[in-house]
């Protein structure tokens, strides 16, 4: 029988007080998984903790930045003190900043590699010592298209999301002989706060042209919304997956298979 279920496990969620760590976290929690997450804002934590209040699911918040070692160690260590040994962890936590590459200031690029590729070192080096000693750990990082493809002004989110495809590979290679596995989530574009700017009505009603864009690149010919990353999340986070490390399982609607369909 294949195992899927994540009964009597802590699940990390980073950066999961909607959009897709929500998601992501609400699956783990209905396959048994207990549901900590973190922001880095208190506003952020307090919708959090509303909306997992409304889908009855018992979830502990911290207020955390995943760019600071030191708050990411304490949160940690007040986890395992009072929730448990984390057995999964999902760096979910991310920012982007669009803008064109001439006109990025160094420190608007160091943000985003801080937080969406050091932000994952940080918090992946915080369990993994735990992982070590319970004999079992999944790491589970959130990459993207942009850690395969480029696009104009996302030069400092596509070269944070192509470490974090090499990270999760390193970790796999450092950490399988311990049973930890590392993988990756590649979601494509997904329906939420973050894309909501490409996906804006025009003045005139008409779709956003990169929403067209998208609509055109994607073989399902739809954006994806969080819940399409739930079972691929379970997978990853369960038994059904420990021999699988090192992957990036796209979720992307079969966009990286896709020419695109030929203007009409
Ligand atoms: P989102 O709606 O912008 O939510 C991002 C979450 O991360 C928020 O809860 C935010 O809360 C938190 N966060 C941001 N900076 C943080 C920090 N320094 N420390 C802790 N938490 C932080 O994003 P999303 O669309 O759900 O995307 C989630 C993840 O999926 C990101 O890594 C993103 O790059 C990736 N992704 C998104 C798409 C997409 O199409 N939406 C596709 C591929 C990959 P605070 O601001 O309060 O901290
Ligand atoms: C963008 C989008 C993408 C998505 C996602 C695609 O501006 O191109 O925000 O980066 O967020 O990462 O997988």
């Amino acid at each position: 029988m294949v195992n899927f279920s994540l009964e009597g496990k802590v699940a990390l969620v980073t950066g999961a007080a909607y959009g897709i760590g929500l998601a992501i976290a609400q699956a783990l929690s209905e396959a048994g998984a207990k549901i900590v997450f973190n922001c880095s804002r208190q506003e952020t934590v307090d919708r959090g903790l509303k909306a997992y209040k409304e889908l009855g699911i018992e979830a502990k918040g911290y207020l955390c930045d995943v760019t600071d070692e030191a708050a990411v160690k304490e949160m940690v260590a007040d986890i395992e003190a009072t929730v448990g040994t984390i057995d999964i962890l999902v760096n979910n936590a991310g920012i982007i900043k669009r803008i064109p590459m001439e006109e990025m200031e160094a420190e608007e690029f160091r943000r985003v590699i801080d937080v969406d590729l050091v932000g994952p070192f940080i918090c992946a080096k915080a369990v993994i010592p735990g992982m070590i000693k319970k004999g079992h750990g999944k790491i589970i990082n959130i990459c993207s298209m942009m850690s395969e493809l480029g696009r104009e002004t996302v030069s400092a989110y596509a070269s944070a999301k192509g470490g974090l495809k090499m990270l999760t590979r390193n970790i796999c290679s450092e950490y399988g002989e311990h049973n930890i596995q590392c993988n990756a989530i590649g979601p494509g574009y997904i329906a939420t706060e973050q894309t909501a700017p490409l996906r804006e009505r025009q003045a005139d009603g008409s779709r956003h042209p990169f929403d067209s864009f998208i609509i055109s690149k994607t073989p399902a010919a739809r954006w994806g919304n969080p819940e399409d990353l739930m079972g691929p999340a379970v997978f990853l986070a369960s038994d059904a997956s420990n021999f699988v490390n090192g992957h990036v399982l796209y979720v992307d609607g079969g966009i990286l298979a896709y020419i695109g369909k030929q203007p009409k």
